[in-house]
């Protein structure tokens, strides 16, 4: 399996709602590694790194501070095409449209706050994947 890697986050919601095996079970199902995982507060400075694209949007701040509203889990999957595989089992960002079958479709919805609470984190590119992994993973795999 030619090796690509994504980081992926259970965030707050999910590791609080007791989805993070649900989450990973989904993962290896279809056929992805976990080549690392954590349980971790995320420190301002790590989200400050992670959602810089999105510094100066409305749910800037409330995502930082629902992300760092609880443990989360972040990890680093391994496989051919993870990078949009893991985004198409995540389902798309507004949970009240993902798609049934997808994590976001099956265990999310819309709470009414500023902020979608959409369970997961995956890498957008091989490029925010590099960059996302050094951030949650500064010591390396
Ligand atoms: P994704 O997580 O699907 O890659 P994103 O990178 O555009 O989405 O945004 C990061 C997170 O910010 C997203 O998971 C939930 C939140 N978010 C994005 N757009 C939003 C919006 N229009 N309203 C509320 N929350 C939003
Ligand atoms: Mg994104």
């Amino acid at each position: 399996d030619q090796v690509e890697r994504s980081l992926v986050l259970v965030k707050p919601d999910g590791y609080r709602r007791g989805l993070t095996g649900e989450v990973l079970s989904r993962i290896e199902a279809k056929g992805y590694r976990l080549a690392a995982l954590s349980v971790v507060e995320a420190t301002p400075e790590q989200l400050a790194a992670h959602y810089a694209e999105h510094e100066g949007k409305p749910f800037y701040e409330p995502l930082v501070e629902f992300m760092s509203s609880g443990p989360l889990v972040a990890a680093v999957i391994e496989g051919h095409g993870c990078i949009t595989g893991f985004r198409t089992i995540a389902g798309t960002t507004d949970p009240t449209t993902a798609a049934p079958g997808s994590i976001r479709g099956d265990l999310a919805r819309d709470w009414g706050l500023t902020v979608q609470q959409n369970i997961v984190h995956g890498s957008d590119s091989p490029e925010s994947a590099a960059r996302e992994i050094a951030i949650w993973f500064p010591n390396g795999l």
